[in-house]
């Protein structure tokens, strides 16, 4: 393969449950088209995947398990054209990391939605587990921390006023509050979110996503539309760095939208996601998928059997879009409307359209757990291409900050 006449593609999974028919219409189906033309990196971020809670005994096994989904679904690293890797074998994700958090603003940070969706639900969680005294003291503790925040927040304001920045002469002492009182706030709101059992780690979630993308400066990355905002602040990152350290060493990432910007929830409520028990595993038996369809929510007007339905909002009807052939779908669209057919029926037909195509899915997958060799294989290769790509950017990273034994090296001869 010629490398230097392929754009680079990049995209990453998190082995934090059973892949999900979001992850795969949302991200992993796009993946598959690209390869042909790319030179496609494709890696399972057990990195992310521990900054929630997570069982440490059975990683592995989901790591495993996430690898050979994503190669069930049509992945295929034998091919000259796609890598496949886990990120925690190439050391070099968390160094970038490192590196680009101290050219990234706290601020650029608190604005990331993803991590205030999962900090919430992280203590939605914790409140749903606990009960009793035990959850009494999590929400005493969420209150206290709120109200010292709000006083800080309070006491800030007469200091904010009294500051005159026209004024010739900054008054020190008053600068100085201003610091600790704003520092009071971050810390409060540091310690609320500490509560929410939200880490350091979530925090930092989207640097070690652009240090994933630049590592192998990629310039196209195809995920769902959730990740939008992640990839806005990657490139941040890397104009902030090219700038500072007068390199273009980085490209300017691009999204590649997937063939469904998001596939809601089983409970119509938040995005079908892996942690939030709602979805329909790419994985799972005929059987449990049409158990999860037929208790799936739909359109709530829709009492009766002879009450007409409203296709537009019902998440049954979206996926028809996705699973049915478009006739199908149509006659289905009018059939609700005219309370023709009921939201049972429909769901069946979805169900039996589900299973056709998660079945040839399901069969590699089964293949490949009875073969985990090919799968180790393909991990190790990819894993041993990947170190050699990133230690080229990490020498031009070294050079370019100053630090790393070449650049001390150098300077001493
Ligand atoms: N519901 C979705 N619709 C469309 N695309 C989706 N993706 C995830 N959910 C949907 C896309 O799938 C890719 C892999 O996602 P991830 O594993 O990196 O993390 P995530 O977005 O946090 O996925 P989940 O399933 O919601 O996992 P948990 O519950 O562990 O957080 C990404 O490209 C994502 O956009």
């Amino acid at each position: 393969m010629n490398e230097a006449k392929k754009a680079r593609v990049f995209s990453g999974i998190q082995p934090s449950g059973d892949i999900h028919i979001g992850n795969y219409l949302g991200a992993i189906k796009k993946w598959v088209d690209l390869i042909e033309e790319h030179d496609s990196i494709f890696c399972i971020v057990d990195d992310h995947a521990i900054t929630v809670e997570y069982e440490a005994k059975k990683l592995p096994e989901r790591t495993f398990e996430a690898a050979a989904a994503v190669m069930a679904c049509g992945l295929d690293p034998s091919s000259d054209n796609c890598t496949l890797f886990v990120q925690s074998h190439v050391s070099a994700h968390t160094e970038l990391t490192w590196l680009f958090n101290t050219i990234t603003p706290l601020g650029s940070l608190f604005r990331m939605t993803q991590f205030k969706e999962k900090s919430r639900n992280a203590l939605a969680k914790i409140l749903a587990k606990e009960s009793g005294e035990a959850r009494s003291t999590v929400l005493h503790e969420l209150k206290n921390t709120g109200l010292q925040t709000a006083e800080a927040i309070e006491a800030l304001r007469p200091r904010i006023e009294a500051l005159v920045p026209e004024a010739d002469e900054v008054d020190e002492g008053l600068l100085a509050a201003l610091n600790d009182g704003l520092g009071s706030v971050m810390q409060g709101l540091q310690v609320g979110l500490g509560v929410s059992g939200a880490s350091t780690g979530l925090f930092d979630y989207p640097v070690l996503q652009a240090a994933d993308i630049l590592l192998y400066r990629a310039s196209l990355v195809p995920v769902g539309e959730d990740q939008e905002q992640h990839l806005e602040l990657c490139r941040e990152i890397a104009g902030r760095f090219n700038k500072k350290f007068k390199k273009r060493i980085f490209p300017l990432a691009q999204r590649v939208p997937g063939e469904a910007p998001r596939i809601m929830g089983l409970d119509g409520k938040q995005k079908m996601s892996k942690s939030l028990n709602n979805h329909i595993g790419v994985l799972d038996p005929p059987k449990l998928v049409e158990k999860k369809i037929m208790r799936a929510f739909t359109d709530p007007q829709r009492v009766r059997r002879e009450d007409p339905g409203r296709p537009e909002v019902c998440n049954i009807h979206r996926l028809h879009r996705f699973f049915s052939s478009p006739a199908q779908a149509d006659e289905l669209d009018e059939g609700c409307r005219q309370a023709a057919i009921g939201c049972g029926d429909c769901k069946k037909i979805l169900a039996g359209n589900v299973n056709a195509a998660l079945g040839p899915i399901r069969e590699r997958a089964d293949y490949l757990k009875a073969h985990p060799g090919d799968v180790i294989d393909a991990l190790d290769q990819g894993a041993a291409r990947c170190r050699t790509l990133a230690a080229q950017t990490m020498d031009e990273v070294h050079e370019a900050m100053g630090i790393g034994s070449k650049a001390l090296h150098r300077f001493c001869k």
